[in-house]
């Protein structure tokens, strides 16, 4: 049997923080080289080796590949919608050459596996926005979209001409209470959580009416481990799987969220985050990973809230 040693890059994000702990529970923390641009994150610390790397650095990376004989790679480190718009220059050039770094150094070193992430930002404004498809018209309106856009088929080319064996999700917007989000345009839904329990009261940057697709935390967790450990037969879609959990509008959530505290309230001022998610589908269809390597969401609106709060609490 193959010994994996596995590297995370981005590994103190929102995402990082969460998967890394399940990759060193499943794999054993010696095996799971958390690393990072910031510095460690507490709840990373005294689980496993961390080191501090800038992905960009390709000669760097090279060598943390080689030292720490690594045979498999999560990529995580990006600049997500929000913060993109502000710089997209920036957005552009850390998604796309992170990745051709990652990927380029995965196929001179023979790495058996690479976990890169894409989001539903790929789609825009002509896809459809009920039950988004699998495949369909993709014209994104970001940069951060684009830049996942470009990567997807970066991935593609990588498997399709190399044999390298990446693997790819386009996660909605991902609910968590761990770690914080990092500058995307679903953070509302975990920003809502945090002020209903700090002051009652929210004030969203969407219209009440902006639906969207979500998924909580651990459902995203399980699905990424569970794409990785699918059999490489099983793997159709070497652009990026699209997955869904749950979709609902800050209505929605505002109303679950008085089921548990009664005297909730809340406003909307939308701002520049407003036209990013109105050029989102409403709801993704994902029956091509159900159909691939059976993904099955757990969670919908109404148990992530209650979780959320008891755990927040
Ligand atoms: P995040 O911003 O919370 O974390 C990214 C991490 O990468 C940060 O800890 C940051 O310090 C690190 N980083 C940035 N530049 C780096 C560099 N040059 N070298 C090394 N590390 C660097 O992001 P996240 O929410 O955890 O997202 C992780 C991945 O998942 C991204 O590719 C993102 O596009 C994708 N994704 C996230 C969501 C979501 O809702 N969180 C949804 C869809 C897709
Ligand atoms: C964002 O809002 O930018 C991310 C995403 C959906 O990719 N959460």
């Amino acid at each position: 049997m193959i010994k994996d040693k596995i590297l995370v890059i981005g590994a103190c994000g929102q995402i990082g923080v969460e998967l890394t702990l399940e990759l060193r529970r499943i794999y054993g923390g010696a095996n799971v080289v958390a690393s990072d641009l910031r510095e460690e994150n507490p709840l990373l610390k005294g689980t496993g080796p961390y080191v501090s790397l800038d992905v960009m650095n390709k000669e760097m990376l090279h060598v943390q590949v080689i030292r720490q004989n690594i045979t498999q790679i999560y990529l995580l480190a990006a600049i997500l919608s929000a913060t993109g718009e502000k710089n997209p220059n920036l957005a552009w050039h850390l998604n796309t050459t992170s990745l051709l770094n990652v990927l380029d150094i995965a196929k001179d070193e023979n790495i058996r596996k690479v976990y890169w992430p894409s989001s539903i930002a790929v789609f825009g404004p002509t896809s459809p926005k009920k039950n988004c498809p699998q495949q369909t018209i993709i014209e994104p309106i970001t940069v951060y979209g684009i830049s996942k856009y470009a990567g997807e088929f970066w991935c593609n080319y990588f498997n399709h001409r190399y044999k390298v064996d990446v693997r790819s999700l386009r996660y909605p917007g991902l609910i968590s209470y761990k770690s914080e989000p990092g500058g995307g345009t679903t953070d509302y839904a975990v920003e809502i959580f945090h002020d209903a329990l700090a002051e009652n009261h929210y004030t969203c940057f969407l219209k009440e009416d902006t639906y969207l697709p979500m998924m909580y935390m651990p459902d995203a967790i399980r699905a990424t481990i569970e794409l990785m450990e699918s059999d490489e037969d099983k793997i159709s879609i070497r652009t990026s799987y699209n997955i869904s959990g749950m979709s609902f509008s800050p209505k929605e959530i505002g109303e679950e969220i008085k089921k548990h505290l009664p005297g909730f309230t809340m406003n909307y001022e939308p701002d520049y985050r407003l036209p990013i998610a109105q050029s989102w589908p409403q709801s993704i269809d994902d029956s091509v990973a159900q159909k691939d390597w059976d993904w099955k969401p757990k969670y919908n609106l109404a148990s992530m809230t209650s979780e959320m709060l008891k755990n927040m609490k």
